[in-house]
């Protein structure tokens, strides 16, 4: 298939030389709709399985070998780093295939996903992608390897850890494509040091440049769940944040009241990604992934997916459940609420908000219903004691979307049912000691210099304040009037190239300057926390460590970094340097991302 850059060079007409057929596309440049006729909420709810470890000796060591002569710069594996990692980090061989899934009743569907056990009988590829679990302050080294391309059909990748700070040649960044000219192996190692992050729901995800859009689409995403640290296993790493946060986790997430002892109850602790779709006939085969690359406001589907999933179920306890919420989809804007009525949100259920992308939030928040764009997350507490056994409860989404462009107005007379749950009586497990209620603390982000000392910020610590304007621009999608270049540093509303020091404390100011148009914007390598939005200080439930951020019509937000060092215990005992390079921020919409709304910073030394 074709990237959407490429169709704008060749136009309309090339490209229905090369062929709808094969893409699903009908000659109007138009994808078709999904077959209406399906029962819903009849598929139990799955859950990815969670991604094997490599324990083979011989395998670690070619992993290791492999990473030797591909990473550079900050975590380039020296003898003191590679010890460490074979010491004491996590390893995995994760292959990127073509498997068959079933997703509507019928013709099985393709899909490109993630593959953890290649090669071992009954396991293939799935989407989403095998979940893989780490703790905070625990490496994990990822051997990706793409068995995606035919003779017909040649498949780039790459792939982002998306919530890490990972050092800049273990990013994803875009144009690292595998196989491809640079880089002509179809395989790449990614080293995630997991230093600096929280306990965080976070996912890992194809970032091709060009055709991120269409590999994520055809569903090559997965979830990457943090725990906050056991024992990290290098001294003096911020004990006093572990501590605290397993004392919050403990007290306040259900199913983690036995945390100290033999850790939480995974039954009542659900990672939901939610997905939209078309699915439609491709090579005289029903049931697939229809991809329109002539879509450049974003790619909107009319089937949802929970896990991938068709509108399932789920058999639930009359308890409290932690639920972490993914907006997996390219386009399409969430604002979800539970309501015993599957197509209305006028009697709310309450939700408690927990966490945002960087883990827990300054404060819980209760909220009746929740905004969540592409890549943001928001895991809640949802207390299922609120309806009677033998009820049914549904997540609904109540902002109606047809185009990429932007979602309709939050209606909640009119909403779309996306999971059920049944509930049942509650088991013999306690719910946790302290209840969670609105505005209890959790974990504050400032002014605590016991905690998180790489955190705290204030904005009077600003050494720089830049402007960046998100914008349409011939029909394709800019910052600050230019279209994305691999390693080109985009300047600033000041005209300064956009290179933040280490150590330093910058504030943002992100606008969305592209008239009707929506746009989440993700910046990589470090959380910020927002200060404003238009004008205001951010609602409770914007209160927290984010990297991605909504930009509606017209809105603009302010936020503050600081950009963060690797700590010093883990410099000591990995001779790892400070991470410096090329990152790049972008538009979530991946459709608008592909069509070049991305820029680079430069993140320097101190
Ligand atoms: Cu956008």
């Amino acid at each position: 298939m074709i990237s959407r850059r490429e169709i704008t060079k060749i136009g309309l007409v090339g490209v229905l030389v090369l062929g709808c057929w094969t893409i699903g596309i009908n000659a109007f440049g138009q994808a078709p709709k999904s077959p209406t006729c399906r029962a819903f909420f009849c598929n139990e709810l799955p859950f990815p399985r969670f991604a094997q470890k490599v324990t083979n000796a011989g395998e670690i060591k070619s992993i290791l070998d492999q990473a030797t002569t591909e990473l550079s710069g900050s975590h380039r594996i020296t003898t003191q780093l590679r010890a460490f990692l074979e010491q004491h980090a996590d390893f995995y061989e994760i292959t990127m295939e073509r498997a068959l899934q079933q997703i509507l009743p019928g013709e099985k569907t393709e899909i490109w996903g993630y593959n953890d056990r290649p090669g071992v009988p009954g396991f293939t590829a799935i989407t989403p992608g095998p979940t893989i679990a780490t703790t905070r302050m625990h490496p994990v080294v990822i051997r990706f390897t793409n068995k995606l391309s035919t003779p017909t059909e040649p498949v780039e990748t790459t792939v982002h850890y998306h919530g890490g700070h990972t050092p800049p040649s273990s990013d994803g960044y875009p144009s690292d494509k595998f196989p491809s000219a640079n880089f002509p192996s179809n395989s790449r190692v990614f080293l995630y040091p997991m230093t600096l992050t929280r306990g965080a729901t976070q996912w890992y995800h194809d970032h091709a440049v060009d055709v991120t859009g269409r590999n994520v689409y055809m569903g090559l995403a997965g979830f990457l769940l943090v725990d906050p640290a056991d024992n990290s296993m290098v001294p003096d790493m911020m004990p006093t944040a572990d501590t605290d946060e397993r004392e919050m986790l403990r007290t306040r997430i259900p199913g983690c009241a036995n945390i100290l002892t033999t850790g939480c109850d995974k039954r009542f602790d659900i990672p939901l990604v939610i997905q939209d779709r078309v699915l439609g006939v491709k090579g005289g085969k029903a049931n697939q992934l229809i991809y329109n690359p002539f879509d450049f406001d974003g790619v909107i589907g009319d089937t949802f997916l929970v896990n991938g999933a068709n509108q399932p179920f789920m058999e639930v306890e009359r308890r409290k459940y932690l639920l972490r919420f993914l907006n997996g989809s390219n386009a399409r804007v969430y604002q979800f609420g539970f309501s015993e009525d599957p197509k209305r949100l006028t009697h709310p259920l309450e939700i408690m908000e927990m966490a945002t992308e960087g883990g827990a939030m300054p404060k819980a928040t209760a909220q009746t219903s929740m905004l969540l764009a592409m890549a943001e997350r928001a895991e809640m507490i949802f207390d299922f004691a609120q309806v009677a056994v033998g009820r049914d409860v549904f997540l609904v989404n109540c902002l109606q979307q047809t185009e990429g462009r932007r979602p309709d107005d939050f209606t909640p007379q009119a909403c779309t049912p996306l999971l059920r749950f049944h509930v049942g009586p509650k088991g013999t497990e306690a719910d946790p000691p302290v209840a969670t209620n609105d505005g209890d603390t959790m974990l504050p982000l400032r002014n605590d210099p016991a905690r998180h000392i790489e955190e705290v910020m204030s904005p009077q610590d600003a050494v720089a304040t830049r402007e960046f304007k998100f914008e349409r621009s011939h029909g394709e999608w800019a910052v600050n009037g230019e279209l994305f270049q691999a390693h080109v540093i985009t300047r600033d509303g000041e005209d300064r190239e956009a290179r933040p020091r280490l150590g330093t404390v910058e504030i943002w100011n992100l606008t969305n300057s592209s008239g009707g148009w929506v746009h989440p914007i993700h910046i990589h390598a470090d959380m910020f926390e927002m200060l404003e939005r238009n004008g205001h200080p951010p609602g409770p439930e914007e209160q927290g460590l984010k990297e991605t951020v909504y930009l509606g019509r017209g809105d603009s937000v302010r936020v503050m970094f600081k950009f963060i060092s690797q700590p010093d215990p883990w410099s000591r005992a990995t001779g790892a340097e400070d991470d410096i390079g090329d990152y790049v921020f972008h538009c979530h919409n991946v459709e608008h991302e592909d069509m070049a709304m991305m820029g680079n910073f430069n993140l320097m030394g101190p």
